[in-house]
């Protein structure tokens, strides 16, 4: 049985953004899966969860991935699916400069295609340079571009912020990114 925090976060990642069939589940048509049905089916794939785990799991995962209905009766990931589901998030403005984390072994095909979300729903901008650092780690040795989104904004390019503070957008042009 696997019960450790970062274990059952990234279990939940998997489910509630990219193979929710994986245990049988099926998400709604915003992200959201009843607690009850989604501790069931965890249960009887290996995953040991509690309610209370699944509460500790959500209030103190390092970066607020999950979110609990208002009613608390169900939960979603914030951001980062790669199946298609609507946040229902409003388009807002962008400061002026947001940035992006990757590695240098992607620059070439950036440059050439500007910045694509892949197999995500969008791509992932973040607020400050150590957030996109940490971002970018997570495949090598960081490199993190500049992108003028306010200019992008300007030019009719819609924002939206996940309620735990990721910025999403659908495609970066190659001439908003400096690097
Ligand atoms: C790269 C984590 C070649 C892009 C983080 C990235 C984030 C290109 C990778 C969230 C490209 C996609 C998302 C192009 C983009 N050619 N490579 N034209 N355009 N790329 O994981 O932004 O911990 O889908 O640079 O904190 O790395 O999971 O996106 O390296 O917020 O909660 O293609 O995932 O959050 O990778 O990360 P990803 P990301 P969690």
């Amino acid at each position: 049985m696997k019960n450790d925090f970062v274990h059952i976060s990234k279990f939940l990642s998997l489910v509630l953004r990219h193979k929710p069939e994986t245990i049988g589940l099926v998400l709604d048509k915003n992200g959201w899966v009843s607690i009850q049905s989604l501790l069931e089916a965890a249960n009887a794939h290996d995953y040991r969860i509690s309610r209370e785990l699944l509460d500790e799991v959500v209030f103190r995962n390092d970066k607020m991935r999950f979110t609990f209905s208002p009613d608390g009766l169900k939960i979603r990931a914030n951001q980062g699916h790669s199946v298609n589901v609507n946040l229902e998030l409003e388009p807002v403005e962008p400061p002026e400069i947001l940035y992006h984390g990757t590695i240098e072994r992607f620059l070439k095909s950036i440059s050439e295609s500007g910045l694509l979300k892949m197999k995500r729903q969008h791509v992932h901008l973040s607020a400050t340079i150590e957030t996109a650092k940490n971002v970018g780690r997570r495949r090598g040795k960081p490199v993190v571009l500049s992108v003028a989104t306010l200019r992008m904004h300007r030019d009719g390019h819609q924002f939206f912020l996940s309620a735990n503070g990721v910025w999403l957008t659908e495609f970066v042009a190659y001439k908003y990114i400096k690097h």
